[in-house]
């Protein structure tokens, strides 16, 4: 895709961006977060509340594979021997299930689970890169850093849930590491109002201390100017 910069109206001022050197980052849109019977339920959560994310997040997904921006898609979980979840992990709290316990949507939090994989609204394309992550943070024990690096990518739109834990994570390891992150507000979801209001409000004090805040709406009218990238040719059937 060409190279241009954009500027999309946030707090605590313009986010601008090369949508070429940009990704749009979906956190942890699983089953086991946003519906019943997963590991977000498990913890006495009303899933329910996630839900609201997916239709403004789904307009922000079309838009940013019609343009061509990368897209990259995150999952929390562990592998089945949980050899990768620390025995803290999974033993805080008072889960009515722990993290591989037998679930309804399949082992909680357990990778190639139904429940452990993205909602079909939000379904990866099979070339979109999908980043397995054992913790809080999308940095953390995977190959995130290095293929930002590779693509060239200096700058995120962050998305997905929970507002004031993976999201947070995410976004914090990112701006230590240099990159300049925009949180779209009604694309992250937390099941709790206050930390969702608090939440967005710490990315964006202090003069952007993690970065930049700005509803959906105000980056689709930005990416709308964007000429769609050219659709890939089927291959050459030879007559
Ligand atoms: C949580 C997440 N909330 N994806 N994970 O445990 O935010």
């Amino acid at each position: 895709m060409s190279s241009e910069t954009l500027a999309v109206e946030a707090e605590p001022g313009a986010f601008t961006f090369d949508p070429a050197t940009t990704a749009l980052v979906i956190i942890d849109m699983q089953r086991d977060f946003v519906e019943p019977g997963g590991f977000g339920e498990t913890l006495g959560n009303d899933v329910s509340v996630l839900q609201a994310v997916i239709p403004p997040l789904q307009q922000v997904l079309a838009r940013s594979r019609e343009i061509g921006m990368t897209v990259i898609h995150t999952r929390e979980g562990h592998v089945p021997d949980l050899s990768d979840c620390p025995p803290a992990k999974l033993s805080r709290g008072k889960p009515s299930m722990r993290i591989g316990d037998p679930g309804p949507k399949g082992r909680i939090l357990i990778r190639g689970e139904y429940g452990h994989d993205i909602v079909d609204e939000l379904k990866p394309l099979p070339e979109e890169l999908i980043i397995d992550k054992p913790g809080k943070g999308s940095f953390y024990a995977t190959g995130l850093q290095d293929f930002l690096v590779s693509e060239g990518i200096t700058s995120l739109i962050v998305t997905g849930v929970t507002t004031e834990v993976c999201v947070h994570t995410t976004v914090r390891e990112a701006n230590d590491r240099g990159y300049e992150c925009l949180v779209l507000s009604d694309c992250v979801g937390s099941y709790f109002a206050d930390f969702q209001q608090a939440g967005l409000a710490m990315f964006s004090a202090q003069g952007g201390i993690f970065g930049w805040v700005a509803p959906s709406a105000s980056l689709l009218d930005v990416l709308a100017t964007v000429q769609e990238a050219a659709p890939s040719l089927p291959a050459a059937v030879n007559s």
